[in-house]
């Protein structure tokens, strides 16, 4: 375990009383969850990291076709039980996934004729959804069904191929019968910004709920790396398809990297949906690194020794400081930023944010700050700066310890790019 400054002892303060990274605490009702792999739950290590982080659980493999119905009619759900099982042993929620997906699926249903293939599907959905029926809180009805790319067109597999568009909505109306108590969501990757892609998902989405098709959310499984970083629009994306009527989650998060930058975008992410009233959780894809899909690229929040990285502590900072674990002035946690021009010359400025307590100590302080268009950012000191667009959000770049009504400050550098505007402050937060 990392032996670090205050910021740290908070985090780890929170994990050892078991109320660390959950949604639920910056806002009543969100998730926060990983990926479960049931052969894993006999490590000492992996399940005591999974009970004291995570309030939901999603099955990493164990609920997909070939795992459940390997052979037609037959059903096996040994594995995905001992994932449910155990969630629900620690009263964390479990998302299923998931139904209907090309991959991972037996090569007898590619084999079948139209009609038996149409009755193969929705049999399916009503064994697997039948046998966790109230159990589960959101099912990945529907899992990537739409092409890489731009044609906004649907990928080609056996339902697309041989049941055509409407496979997609016939398998959310049996959905909606086999366990009405699910949210029934549609999953997809690289929809995570708005593109062709995501387009072509919300115009499915939007032609779903004007025709009263079942479809209660829509998952973003936020794979990221350098190739496909976290996108400047996340937030905006989420919101086009919430304003449809749909709630959205982050199903499947991992980013590839370390450090400072992997750690400011997690807390991207982390803000992008909490600023969205209708993302109700976040699930990072694995619990620790040396057994992600993709271990070499060190994607996840706790290394391969389960300690926690720098992103554990971004994100734990995003949900709002150190848990909210009830001790005695918390919830009162408050700042001011104020802003100070303090060298000024032709082509650009330096500007100072002092960021002040209110009346209660502080373990940790966010503070926006939005620049003009034009303008760019050179360089800043005393905080680790974290972008969405033009929006600067500044967080302690390591003890963000305050007594009531002290202040710190940090600075940046601006090229003025021919606009001399003031940068607003959006406000700050504190934990
Ligand atoms: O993490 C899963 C890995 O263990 C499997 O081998 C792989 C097989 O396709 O699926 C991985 O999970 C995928 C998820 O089910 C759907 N979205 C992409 C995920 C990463 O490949």
């Amino acid at each position: 375990m990392r032996t670090d400054g205050p910021r740290g002892a908070a985090a780890r303060e929170a994990r050892e009383r078991g109320t660390a990274a959950r949604l639920e605490l910056a806002r009543p009702g969100r998730y926060f969850g990983t990926a479960v792999a049931a052969g894993h739950l006999g490590e000492a290590d992996y399940a005591a990291t999974l009970d004291r982080e995570f309030n939901s659980a999603t099955p990493e493999n164990e609920m997909k076709w070939d795992a459940t119905e390997p052979s037609r009619g037959t059903f096996t759900f040994s594995a995905a039980d001992r994932v449910v099982d155990h969630a629900r042993a620690q009263g964390m929620d479990v998302r299923g996934h998931t139904l209907v997906w090309h991959s991972q699926l037996p090569s007898w249903v590619g084999a079948l004729g139209a009609a038996d293939l149409r009755a193969a599907m929705n049999d399916h959905i009503d064994q697997v959804m039948g046998r966790y029926k109230g159990q589960i809180h959101s099912w990945d009805v529907v899992n990537e069904a739409f092409q890489d790319g731009g044609s906004g067109a649907r990928r080609s597999s056996p339902f697309q191929d041989k049941l055509g568009d409407g496979y997609i909505e016939e398998a959310f109306r049996t959905a909606r019968a086999a366990d009405p108590a699910a949210k029934l969501c549609y999953n997809d990757y690289n929809t995570d910004g708005v593109n062709a892609k995501s387009t072509a998902v919300y115009a499915m989405v939007k032609d779903f709920k004007a025709r009263g098709v079942p479809i209660d959310c829509v998952g973003f499984q936020g794979h990221f790396n350098s190739n496909s970083p976290v996108p400047a629009d996340l937030r905006a994306n989420l919101q086009r398809f919430a304003d449809l009527g749909v709630d959205v989650q982050i199903t499947e998060l991992d980013i590839e990297g370390s450090g400072t930058a992997q750690a400011d975008a997690y807390a991207r992410v982390v803000d992008a949906c909490l600023a969205v009233d209708r993302c109700t959780g976040i699930t990072v894809w694995g619990v620790t690194d040396k057994y992600s899909w993709r271990s070499g690229g060190t994607p996840l929040l706790f290394d391969g020794n389960y300690d926690a990285k720098p992103a554990y502590d971004a994100v734990l900072a995003a949900l709002g400081g150190d848990g909210g674990g009830g001790e005695p002035g918390e919830g009162t946690a408050t700042c001011t930023a104020t802003y100070t021009r303090t060298a000024d010359w032709n082509s650009g400025y330096n500007g100072q944010i002092t960021v002040t307590a209110g009346s209660e100590p502080i373990s940790s302080w966010a503070a926006t700050v939005t620049f003009a268009a034009p303008q760019q950012v050179q360089a800043t000191w005393n905080a680790t700066p974290s972008w969405s667009g033009n929006v600067m959000t500044a967080r302690p770049s390591w003890n963000g310890t305050l007594a009531a009504g002290a202040s710190t400050g940090f600075g940046f550098t601006v090229s003025k790019n021919g606009s001399d505007a003031a940068p607003v402050v959006g406000g700050c937060t504190a934990s």
